[in-house]
């Protein structure tokens, strides 16, 4: 079956090999926290503010780090290919202590280090800017308060020197991503001071130069949050101004924009202006309320856009997305798969067909050749892919998670 299909797509131009290497270089970095539902380790209530909010209470969640590892390996043993993880700084391995943000260290993530080591994954990180007194006043970097400010400038600071200990550590670029929840539920009347205080901030933040090969720098902007509404300090235009004119990479999430606007048709223009991009891959529902990605057309897009254009070997895709009313373990192997799946069909795409009848003005020949491509057998290859990675095809899947929910999640009530 699948050497029929390689060769009907070997007629179209593609080459299904070539596609399969790129899917097995392709790692997608797996977000820690759909697996605690954003609440980390640093002992305190783990109640979540600053606007992102989980609902759901399915049972079996990670209390500790060894179940979020425990969970993590589950969540990998479902997933073709080779993935990273993306872990916030409030998850450090704290050994019962309390550590507050400003004075997080190295130390602190040599554990998760070392489980990545173990592994042979890489490691992103993010500093974690919410969820604490200093910023339930709802501002952060951008705070009137220079106090409150100076506390949030060091907890950066301090990420990024960990980000670059990571990257040493493992030999892979550490991507440290910058997210703010700084914003007003009403209308504000001086957008342009929180702006210029966010600026002077990050400034500081990235003053000190690191290695890029050790540390990538990310700013995230948002459209709007609960609580926030009215006005967010670091909005798209802030962060694609402040990205180009510092050349820090961009992280795009697919849940931060007007919810008919997609991500998608930004990545070749904000290409342009800077030298790296960071997606994080989520499904907003009427709000960014972070539901599990689906193969789906704005995920099609997103996916298309970076094989189209090139834009692999400088995008970084991460997920974003938290669901706490399913099996945690399942939303991560359903979103990730289901991103992964994506950028396959994408990577099939019959690419110099559809370029030569665009180049021709042959839209006629184009519109029937993307239909064409969608009805192709893609998914034997994918099954193809799962089976050499040795994970369960999409008919397994379910029984897998199934068999850990009974064996493993079940005992921790
Ligand atoms: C919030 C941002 C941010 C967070 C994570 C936890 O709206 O999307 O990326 O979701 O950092
Ligand atoms: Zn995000």
């Amino acid at each position: 079956m699948f050497d029929q299909v390689k060769d009907q797509y070997a007629s179209l131009g593609v080459d299904v090999e070539k596609a399969l290497e790129a899917m097995a270089s392709t790692p997608i970095s797996l977000h820690c926290w759909q697996g605690d539902d954003v609440g980390g380790f640093e002992g305190g209530d783990g109640e979540l503010g600053s606007g992102l909010a989980v609902t759901g209470n399915y049972p079996g969640k990670a209390r500790t780090i060894d179940e979020l590892r425990q969970d993590l390996d589950q969540a990998v043993s479902l997933l073709p290919g080779t993935h990273r993880l993306n872990l916030h700084a409030m998850y450090g391995d704290f050994g019962g202590k309390s550590v507050d943000r400003d004075a997080i260290e190295p130390e602190h993530f040599q554990s998760w280090i070392d489980w990545c080591k173990s592994h042979g994954m890489g490691m992103d990180f993010n500093p974690s800017c919410f969820s604490h007194p200093k910023a339930d006043a709802g501002f952060t970097l951008s705070s009137p308060d220079k106090g409150i400010r100076g506390f949030w400038i060091e907890h950066c600071k301090a990420s990024r020197k960990i980000g670059a200990v990571i990257g040493q550590e493992l030999g892979s670029a550490c991507v440290t991503n910058v997210w703010i929840p700084d914003g007003m539920k009403d209308l504000p009347v001086d957008r342009l001071g929180f702006r210029k205080r966010l600026q002077e901030s990050l400034d500081v933040v990235f003053e000190e130069k690191l290695d890029p090969a050790q540390n990538i720098d990310a700013v995230e902007s948002k459209l709007f949050g609960i609580g926030s509404e009215s006005f967010v300090v670091g909005s798209h235009e802030f962060y694609l101004g402040y990205a180009a004119s510092r050349q820090t990479a961009l992280c795009l999430d697919a849940g931060h924009f007007h919810p008919t606007e997609g991500i998608a048709d930004k990545i070749s223009s904000v290409l342009m202006v800077v030298p790296e991009l960071l997606l994080h891959v989520s499904r907003g529902v009427r709000w960014d309320s972070d539901h599990v990605v689906l193969f789906d057309d704005p995920t099609q897009a997103i996916m298309q856009e970076l094989v189209r254009c090139d834009a692999l070997p400088r995008t970084h895709i991460g997920l974003d997305f938290f669901d706490a009313s399913i099996n945690r373990i399942a939303a991560w192997a359903i979103g990730t798969r289901a991103a992964q799946k994506c950028l396959l069909l994408a990577l099939l795409e019959p690419r110099e067909k559809l370029r030569e009848a665009e180049l021709a003005g042959d839209y006629t020949a184009r519109l029937m050749m993307l239909e064409t491509a969608k009805a192709l057998p893609w998914s034997v290859i994918w099954e193809e892919f799962c089976h050499r990675n040795n994970v369960p095809g999409e008919l397994a899947l379910l029984d897998a998670i199934r068999q850990y929910e009974r064996t493993v999640l079940a005992a921790r009530s």
